[in-house]
Order: C-alpha cells, then sequence, then structure tokens
C-alpha cells in the first residue's frame, strides 16, 4: 500500500468508450486487470463517469449539418463533436462489467451539463467550472495522483494538466490508457502535459 496522500484516479472506464461502445477506443477493455490490480495499492481511489443528457452539446447530432468528430465555436472556445455517448442511465455510461467499483471511495461524475463538456476529472471545458474533485481530494490531504482509463489524449490528458496546474505530483501511466489520438491529440496531450510537470510512465 503506498501513502495516504497518494489517489488513483481511473478515468472514465465504461461500456462507450470499450470495443462496441458508442465511442470505442481501441483497446479499451485491455487495461482493465490492470486497473483492478492497481487499485489495492492506493489508499484513495476515485472512479470518473462522463454522464451526459441525452442532448449535450458535445454531440454531433445537436449540430444540424455536423458530422462527429467536426469541431465548433462554443462560448468557451473550441469544442470537438462526438458521436452520442454515456448518456446518463444508459448501460453506455455504466462502467465496464470487469471494472472492479467496489474498491473506489468515491464516482465523480462530469459533463452532465448540457452546454459544457467536461474532459477534466477536476474543470469543465471552459476551464473555470470545477468539479469538487479538487475539494475531495484535499480534504482527503492527497498531494500525489495517478492517472489511469479512456481516454489518454482527452480525459486523462486534460485530467493530468489540471492536476498538475493544481500543484498535486502527477503522474501518468501510459501502459494503463488507450488513446483516441484524432489530429496528432496523443502527441499534443503528451507534451503539453509534460511542460507542465506531468511524469508518463509505461
Ligand atoms: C472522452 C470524448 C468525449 C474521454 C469523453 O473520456 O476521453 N472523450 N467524452
Ligand atoms: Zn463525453
Amino acid at each position: 500500500m503506498r501513502n495516504n496522500d497518494e489517489a488513483l484516479i481511473v478515468i472514465d472506464v465504461q461500456n462507450d468508450f470499450c470495443p462496441g461502445g458508442a465511442l470505442a477506443v481501441a483497446g479499451g477493455d485491455e487495461i482493465i486487470p490492470r486497473i483492478n490490480a492497481l487499485m489495492q495499492e492506493f489508499s484513495v481511489v476515485v472512479l470518473t463517469q462522463d454522464w451526459h443528457p441525452p442532448t449535450h452539446s458535445s454531440f454531433a447530432a445537436m449540430h444540424a449539418g455536423k458530422a462527429p468528430f467536426d469541431s465548433v465555436n462554443m462560448p468557451y472556445g473550441p469544442q470537438t463533436l462526438w458521436p452520442s455517448h454515456c448518456i446518463w442511465g444508459t448501460q453506455g455510461a455504466a462502467f465496464h462489467p470487469d471494472l472492479h467499483t467496489d474498491p473506489a471511495d468515491l464516482v465523480i461524475r462530469k459533463g452532465f451539463r448540457e452546454a459544457i463538456d467536461s474532459y477534466s476529472a477536476f474543470f469543465e471545458n471552459d476551464r473555470k467550472t470545477a468539479t469538487g474533485l479538487h475539494g475531495y481530494l484535499q480534504e482527503r490531504g492527497v498531494r500525489k495522483v495517478t492517472l489511469v482509463g479512456l481516454a489518454t489524449d482527452f480525459c486523462v490528458g486534460f485530467s493530468a494538466q489540471d492536476a498538475a496546474g493544481l500543484g498535486y505530483a502527477t503522474t501518468v501511466l501510459e501502459g494503463a490508457c488507450r488513446a483516441i489520438d484524432l489530429g496528432g491529440s496523443l502527441a499534443a496531450a503528451k507534451a503539453s502535459t509534460q511542460a507542465a510537470g506531468v511524469i508518463w510512465l509505461d
């Protein structure tokens, strides 16, 4: 068991991001056995769950003439459009059945506001609206976070960026993540998080 000031944050290991899901990430389910084993090493374990209303503004279907993976300008900046995914209460939004959820201390949902997407576990895509995770981790005395899950270049990468910005010693275990890799997004996520001090390990 590691120190009490270290948390494992498991990002979005949900059916829709695994093979067969609405926004499937290649090999998304392959990381689950390692994540389950890692949970036993940490005294603080947090799961995140992408959790969208059926009419979420990040869905291409809500934008006439747009297709998944196009981009639009939202009041908070550019936003990639996605196939409809992780609609709250559906099987697609449920955790993958192989993921151990019992060891989790906290499940944090994000992306539930229709007008704002939320990649990061800490702040929504306006980069201002807090999810509450920072307050929780502070109250638990957490100073170091290890991030795993889906997808490396979106929700994991944005969470890592924010964690480092909030002052946590931040590690991404890349082998326990899988990426979407849209137009160089994986390389961009790595470069920007490394510049912020995030350590990437396999
Ligand atoms: C994610 C795109 C849209 C992710 C969530 O979990 O990385 N990506 N919603
Ligand atoms: Zn989403």
